[in-house]
């Protein structure tokens, strides 16, 4: 048995399925997790000393790179003074200055300590300021495992083949409404029919959790008119997209001022640290201010925000998302140049940081088009990746991340590899 076969082994006995989060195990892909113990750079190596060029990044938040020397050494820094405190910090001041400046939408934000909480308050928030209960999330995106959002959501969910959850009451489940991402017309007749009902929409503004799928100019320009219109609000989930898509994020791509925005990954720069902000009306009525209640212990942990301080002042370099664009584009020019070279259903797209790769004809336009994709044959290129040293995320729905430390070399060598295994 190989180093990671003997840690899954010994992984179930005492954690479900062996992994602390469901995409972990592999379930979709087949085969043993690999266990990592180091990170260094684009690179990994698992329990067997083998080293991998890594397209994952932790599910987004590695933009800098493992180990990013500028990150470690603030990490180390505020960890000589203390964990955590429970009571108020001077970088936190720091950090939501920072965030408000970079993003002007946000007017407020409050640091909590995961997508899922980021936008379980947002969502809580919109409900409590509009005084309404339906909520519109869209086929395919994930939001994180927050009750209300468990229904036909994306990424872990979508790969097990069950587009909702057990454990969430019904009650909760009929107050969010589902629909097709980027279909306009379906999302003006649920506005006409339920418009005055509707707390908010929450979308992802690139999805990443059916695979990368990009909206469309006429749906997100829906999205924003018919909220304004019902008196709804819009959540764009920038949990993925901040600050990876963008200097300025999918709201600066598209140029929207969403009412609220949920941050995550980058921003904590591998540390537990997400947060949710926006227009300063919305935002007075969170507690202690206001009467929508959240809280955390750890929330704006000062370990984790100097991670996340040290990574946003990097990433606001001149350049910075230059370079990373450039990187991604020659990533998935040359996965395109692949397929019309083979003459195979292979195909890839990317926005700044992020890529999809598609064993389809075409780019999917929504989760039914992705469901189009030929899975099989993705699980089979996973797997003769993996063996080849390249970890590409383990699910054919879910996007894929590069660095800045990414190399050309190594982007190169990605190719190469991609070009023996598919021909
Ligand atoms: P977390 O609770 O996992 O920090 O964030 C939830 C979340 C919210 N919104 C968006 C757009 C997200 O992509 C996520 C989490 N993304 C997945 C990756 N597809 C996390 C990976 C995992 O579940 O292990």
């Amino acid at each position: 048995m190989t180093q990671n076969e003997i840690l899954f082994a010994r992984a179930q006995r005492h954690i479900p399925g062996g992994v602390n989060s469901p995409v972990r195990a592999f379930g979709s892909v087949g085969g043993t997790p690999r266990f990592f113990v180091r990170g260094e750079g684009p690179y990994v190596w698992d329990a067997d000393g083998k080293r991998y060029t890594d397209y994952v990044g932790s599910w987004g938040p590695l933009i800098l790179g493992h180990a990013h020397p500028a990150v470690i050494e603030a990490v180390e820094r505020a960890a000589r003074n203390g964990l955590s405190f429970g009571a108020p910090t001077e970088a936190e001041i720091d950090l939501a200055d920072l965030l408000c400046e970079m993003l002007p939408s946000l007017a407020q934000v409050r640091l909590v300590s995961s997508g899922t909480e980021a936008t379980m308050s947002a969502i809580r928030l919109a409900r409590g300021f509009t005084g309404r209960n339906k909520l519109v999330k869209f086929e395919g995106c994930y939001h994180g495992h927050a009750d209300s959002l468990l229904v036909k959501a994306g990424s872990g969910l979508l790969t097990f083949g069950n587009p909702s959850s057990a454990g969430v009451p019904a009650a909760v489940a009929n107050d969010t409404l589902v629909l097709p991402y980027n279909d306009v017309p379906a999302l003006k007749a649920l506005f006409a029919a339920s418009g005055s009902e509707i707390a908010a929409i929450i979308v992802e503004p690139v999805a990443g959790n059916m695979n990368l799928v990009q909206a469309s100019p006429e749906f997100i320009r829906a999205m924003r008119q018919l909220t304004q219109q019902n008196g709804a609000l819009l959540i764009y989930d920038e949990v993925m997209t901040g600050f990876r898509v963008d200097l300025h994020c999918a709201q600066g791509l598209h140029n929207i001022t969403p009412d609220l925005t949920t941050l995550g990954k980058v921003i904590g720069g591998g540390m537990p640290l997400a947060a949710f902000g926006g227009r300063a009306d919305i935002m007075a009525k969170m507690a202690p201010l206001g009467p929508v209640y959240q809280a955390g212990t750890l929330s704006g942990n000062p370990v984790a925000v100097a991670a996340g301080l040290a990574t946003l002042n990097e990433i606001r370099k001149s350049g910075f998302f230059e370079d990373l664009s450039s990187k991604t584009r020659q990533l998935t020019d040359g996965f395109n140049a692949i397929g019309q070279e083979l003459g195979i259903p292979f195909c890839a797209q990317s926005v700044g940081g992020m890529f999809g790769v598609y064993f389809a004809e075409q780019l999917p336009h929504s989760y039914a088009e992705v469901m189009q994709c030929d899975r099989a044959r993705f699980n089979a290129f996973f797997h003769a990746m993996l063996d080849a040293g390249v970890y590409l995320a383990p699910s054919a729905f879910e996007a894929g991340f590069v660095s800045t430390t990414h190399q050309k070399s190594d982007i190169q060598q990605t190719l190469t590899t991609t070009t023996n295994i598919l021909r």
